[in-house]
């Protein structure tokens, strides 16, 4: 999908007062042949000259990318392994020691540089640690198509029920965070699912996340998103890691049911009983304490773990 190149934005100057000159952004941008790198890293100077800055380009691309990254003053870092999640995490190790902020975004020019100051100014402010951009916010026609929308819903209203959260969009890519917040996360996804688990270490370490509207347009370039793959192994991730973050909620509802099978198996038998004074059905017997005593360990299990977990987070 090209994005319209003729569309034209007009920006207001960047804000010039005191406050920011002190402040150190590095911007990481992972790049797999991107045309639109050079306007990206250009509008992200042009967009930051009032605070220090350093741009960072995490590159895997087989064409002339690095060079137009570099070209436009960008700090080019070569990725040897593969992944979005793998290039950030790479981006991370070389972020400058005296950076404040850390800004996370792509570089298709899907997002708007000039809107950098927006998932800053929380942080700055003191109400947040990590700012995520809701492309929901002032989304252009065409630059998400349905299936798209439809998995972004699916796994955003998942990340909100297991983890309590009220997010929109949690599989956007523009972000910034505090650098205290970039050196408490742990993640370990290579790949896209990188973006969830970003936030789901986030709750489980209550880093305060916060959201702000923000433009998303329609990318210019290849995408390197597979829908259908990248999807089922968000989900996976975001239901296994709730194992970690409140066992209860998988092994509740688990056991609960093996539990209630048990019960409905038991129900016959004794209804039999109770009507003609035998019982013939040993399979229900067997089978329904079988699943009784299973699910009455799943939740042991899950209760177990629940009291370990508050345990170890009582004791940080
Ligand atoms: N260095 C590096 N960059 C990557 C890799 N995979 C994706 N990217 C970059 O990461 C950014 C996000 O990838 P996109 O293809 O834009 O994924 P997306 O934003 O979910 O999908 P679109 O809506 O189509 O833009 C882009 O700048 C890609 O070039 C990778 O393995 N290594
Ligand atoms: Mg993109």
């Amino acid at each position: 999908m090209q994005a319209s190149q003729t569309q034209t934005t007009v920006h207001p100057e960047p804000e010039d007062s005191g406050k920011v000159r002190d402040i150190k952004v590095s911007v990481i941008i992972p790049t797999m042949n991107e045309p639109a790198i050079s306007k990206v890293v250009n509008e992200t100077r042009q967009a930051l000259k009032h605070y220090v800055t350093e741009i960072i380009v995490v590159d895997k691309s087989t064409d002339d990318t690095p060079k137009k990254a570099r070209k436009a003053g960008a700090r080019v870092i070569t990725q040897e392994q593969i992944g979005y999640g793998n290039a950030y995490l790479l981006g991370f190790r070389h972020v400058s020691p005296d950076a404040d902020i850390v800004v996370m975004m792509d570089g298709d020019y899907t997002y708007d540089p000039y809107e950098i100051p927006l998932l800053i100014d929380p942080i700055v402010d003191g109400y947040a640690d990590i700012v995520l951009g809701n492309r929901f916010g002032h989304m252009e026609e065409g630059a998400m198509n349905v299936r798209n929308r439809m998995g972004n819903g699916l796994i955003t209203a998942t990340i909100n029920v297991l983890y309590k959260l009220r997010l929109r969009d949690s599989q956007s890519g523009f972000r910034a965070m505090s650098r205290t917040a970039m050196e408490m996360m742990e993640i370990t996804s290579e790949g896209m699912p990188f973006a969830s688990e970003m936030i789901i270490d986030a709750r489980k370490k209550s880093i305060r996340i916060a959201e702000v509207p923000i433009r998303y347009r329609q990318r210019v370039g290849v995408p390197k998103l597979k829908a259908y793959k990248d999807g089922s192994l968000i989900l996976g991730l975001v239901i296994r890691m709730v194992r970690d973050y409140n066992p209860l909620t998988i092994f509740l509802p688990i056991g609960g049911l093996l539990m209630l099978g048990g019960v409905i198996a038991w129900a016959f038998v004794v209804q039999e009983w109770l009507q003609t004074g035998i019982i013939s059905r040993f399979a229900s017997v067997v089978g329904g304490t079988m699943l009784f005593l299973a699910g009455l360990q799943i939740v042991f299990f899950g209760l177990l773990a629940d009291i370990i977990l508050v345990a170890l987070r009582s004791r940080r």
